[in-house]
This record gives structure tokens, C-alpha cells and sequence, in this order.
């Protein structure tokens, strides 16, 4: 281990947020890069989820910096992105133990700390729990807060949206922080991603605009000060996602620079005594200020132990076939005998599923669904009746959420589907 308070002189020093909090506000962006080069050092070591976490530092920090965890409550959506919440909830020494025998989990876990509000690992679920806790919070009545932190990948799951149709209609007090890095593991899918992506090309192309909108923000900020709430939220005036999430009841929020601290404690206070569901949208990139995670995500999604110096050879070593690429290269082999037959994955394309090749060499037989298993299964029952070949590939453990289509959607119809189930 490296000596902690030479490496880390802020970080070392920090073991709950509380300690974070005592921090004047210059010295975190000092603190961010003290973390993204403790998290690299640790995952290189332990194995696990690296590109996630390097993505949302800054969010984690601001978070944390805002809200009075663990009293107010912070849920990470899926999980795998919270080693970053780990490393500042008292088990920065304990990080090397990841996905090791009695070593700390590599998701939030309830049994392993106060501050993991739920134990994860199946997507989406945030915005379901929060709402729970923000009602149990209201009857409570002591002003506790409630924040979840969910991926562009996670939202695209039915719960987040049956969530978020819930949230909208009984207006409770909830802040939901769309992290949009643009990726799920594989590149992100999906009607609202488009969207999302548009919405963000076309404000940053705006830069005129974002000018304005800044000082709109210090003007709001300034105003809240006073303990005036500003009249007009902060939202940039365009129809798509404003639309799309007002529609639903949310306020609209961003998007926001995700890697900027200042910017994010500005925004995350202002919102923190704004009342109402609310959604603000943050843009981070995946990998965030390690090259090597930043050119290539999927490859850094989660990683075996690797040697920091000799990062070309790891990268090499690991690009070694798989099981999965078996699983490709037969899918290919069937299909190039068999026009009707249709590869479905909810969004595992390449690193559960192998199908990489697949999608380029039959793009028309080829649908990755985004994180929806239900759906993916439900959309095969559809595919086989219209009388095609269905072959639907997934993680045993994600298959869970799809029990009720497996029995009632396909078994019970008798429909020819294969289940590829790893
Ligand atoms: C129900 C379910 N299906 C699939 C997965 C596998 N999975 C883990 S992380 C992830 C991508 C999530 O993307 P996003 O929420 O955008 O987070 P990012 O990794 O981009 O930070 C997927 C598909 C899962 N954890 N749960």
C-alpha cells in the first residue's frame, strides 16, 4: 500500500462525510483528483467497476457536500458506480478488498454501511425506493432529504418509468440526477437517449445561450439567497426533454456540466431547498480522467486486477476470446443459414452476450432493447408469433425480472423462443 497521507493528503484525512463537509469548497476539486487516482490504484488491485466511478467523482463529492448523509438519504441506482460513495463513507482502507473473500461488497450494501440505503446490483430500482423514503420522510417530518443518482442506461427500464409516472402524480419531495454519460455498458439505446443526446449536442453547440443561462443560474442562486425562489426554473427552453419530463410532473433541470464541483454545489443547493419532484439533468463521461477508460469504456465497464504501468498489455491479454464470443460466433452461423432468426439482448451486447459481430454483419436481425428484460422477452413472444426465430440472450441473474413473461408471454403460448442464459 502506498503511504496514504503522502499520496492523499486531503483524502487521507477524510473518513465520513462529515469530514468532507468541514472542507472549504476550493480545496475539492483537489480532493477529486486525490480520489479518481485512489480509485484507479484500488480497482488495479481488486478488480471491479471502474469506468463508472471515475465518471461520477465530482457528483459523489457534491452530494455528499450538500446533503447531510446519512440523515438525508442517497441512493446509487445499480450500484457499480459507488465506489467513489465508498471511498468517502469510511471504507477507503477496506477498498482493496473488493470481490474478495470477506472483503466489502462491490454494491451498496445495507448491512455493510448507514450510508447505503439499499443493497443493489439489478438496475433501476432508485427512483422506486426514493420515493418510498421521500413519503416515509414527509410523515416523518423532520425535513429529510431524498436524492437518486440513476444512469442514462438504468432509466431506461419499465420500474424507472412506472417510478417516475408515480413520482409525477403525487408531487413528493424527491431530487432524481440523471447521470447522462451517454453509455449503458454498451453504448446507450433507445428513443430517449436520442433525445437526451440531441438535447445536450444542441445546448453545448449554444454557447451563447449557455452563457446566459449560467448567469440565470447565479441570478436564481441569488435571488434563493434573499429567500426569494426564483419564479422560472433553470431549464433550458427546449421542447423534447423539458416536455418529455414535465409531462410526466417532473421540474426539468440542466443539462449541467457533471465534472465541474463548483457548478454542481451551486446547483445541488439551489435544488436541495427547492420543493417538488425534480430531475436534473447532469452530463458526465464515463472514464473521466483516466485515458485509457475515457477512449474505451466498455473495455474499462469492470476490469480484472492489471499492473497501472502496462496498461497496453493488459489491454491485449484481455481482448482473448470468451465463452460469449463462442455464443457470437454460433449465433452468426446460425443466422447465416436461417433469415428469420432474430438476437435480442437488453443491453449486453458485447460483454454478455457476445454479439458484436452478430450486429454488424445482420444489423436487421439484431435488436439490443436497452435494460428491459421484460420487454425483451415480451417483444420475442411478439417476433415468434409473427412467425420468426427468436433467440433472446441474458444474465441468468437479470432474467429474474422476467419470470412473469417467461411463464405467461412465451411458455404458456407454446412459442418457439431460445433462451441463450448465461
Ligand atoms: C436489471 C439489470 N439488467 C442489466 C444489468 C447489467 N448492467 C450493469 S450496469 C449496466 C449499465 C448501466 O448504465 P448506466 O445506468 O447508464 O450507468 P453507467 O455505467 O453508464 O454509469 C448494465 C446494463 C443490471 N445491473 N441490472
Amino acid at each position: 500500500m502506498k503511504d496514504e497521507s503522502e499520496f492523499y493528503p486531503i483524502l487521507s484525512k477524510i473518513d465520513n462525510p462529515k469530514d468532507l463537509r468541514s472542507l472549504s469548497e476550493k480545496k475539492l476539486s483537489k480532493l477529486c483528483l486525490e480520489i479518481r487516482d485512489f480509485l484507479l490504484y484500488s480497482v488495479s488491485k481488486s478488480s471491479g467497476h471502474l469506468a463508472s466511478g471515475l465518471g461520477v467523482i465530482e457528483l459523489t463529492v457534491a452530494l455528499h457536500y450538500v446533503y447531510d448523509t446519512p440523515f438525508d438519504r442517497l441512493i446509487w441506482d445499480t450500484g457499480h458506480q459507488s465506489y467513489p460513495h465508498k471511498i468517502l463513507t469510511g471504507r477507503r482502507k477496506k477498498m482493496h478488498t473488493i470481490r474478495k473473500k470477506d472483503g466489502i461488497h462491490p454494491f451498496p450494501w445495507r448491512e455493510e454501511s448507514q450510508y447505503d440505503v439499499l443493497s443493489v446490483g439489478h438496475s433501476s430500482t432508485s427512483i422506486s425506493v426514493g420515493l418510498g423514503l421521500s413519503i416515509a420522510a414527509r410523515m416523518e417530518g423532520k425535513n429529510r432529504k431524498t436524492v437518486c443518482v440513476i444512469g442514462d442506461g438504468a432509466i431506461t427500464a419499465g420500474i424507472a418509468f412506472e417510478a417516475i409516472n408515480h413520482v409525477g402524480s403525487v408531487k413528493e419531495d424527491l431530487l432524481i440526477i440523471l447521470n447522462d454519460n451517454k453509455m449503458s455498458i454498451s453504448n446507450n439505446i433507445g428513443a430517449l437517449h436520442e433525445t437526451l443526446s440531441e438535447y445536450t449536442e444542441n445546448y453545448l453547440k449554444n454557447r451563447s445561450f449557455r452563457r446566459e443561462k449560467d448567469s440565470w443560474i447565479m441570478r436564481s442562486l441569488n435571488s434563493i439567497h434573499q429567500g426569494d425562489l426564483p419564479k422560472k426554473d433553470l431549464s433550458y427552453q427546449s421542447r423534447d426533454v423539458n416536455d418529455f419530463f414535465r409531462s410526466l410532473g417532473l421540474q426539468y433541470f440542466g443539462p449541467t456540466d457533471g465534472h465541474d464541483i463548483r457548478n454542481l454545489i451551486q446547483t445541488i443547493k439551489f435544488l436541495k431547498v427547492r420543493e417538488g419532484p425534480k430531475l436534473l439533468h447532469v452530463i458526465t463521461k464515463k472514464g473521466n480522467g483516466y485515458f485509457p477508460a475515457e477512449r474505451d469504456p466498455i473495455f474499462w465497464h469492470c476490469v480484472p486486477p492489471f499492473d497501472t504501468k502496462d496498461v497496453c498489455s493488459f489491454e491485449k491479454r484481455r481482448k482473448k476470446k470468451t465463452f460469449s464470443d463462442l455464443f457470437g460466433r454460433w449465433l452468426c452461423k446460425e443466422a447465416s443459414m436461417d433469415p428469420k432468426l432474430i438476437a435480442i439482448t437488453p443491453a449486453m451486447k458485447k460483454e454478455g452476450s457476445g454479439m458484436k459481430e452478430f450486429c454488424k454483419i445482420y444489423p436487421g436481425q439484431f435488436f439490443d432493447v436497452a435494460i428491459s428484460e421484460q420487454h425483451a422477452i415480451t417483444f420475442a413472444a411478439g417476433l415468434a408469433i409473427g412467425g420468426h426465430h427468436p433467440v433472446v440472450s441474458m444474465y441468468s441473474t437479470f432474467l429474474q425480472r422476467a419470470y412473469d413473461q417467461v411463464i405467461h408471454d412465451v411458455a404458456m403460448q407454446k412459442l418457439p423462443i431460445l433462451f441463450a442464459i448465461d
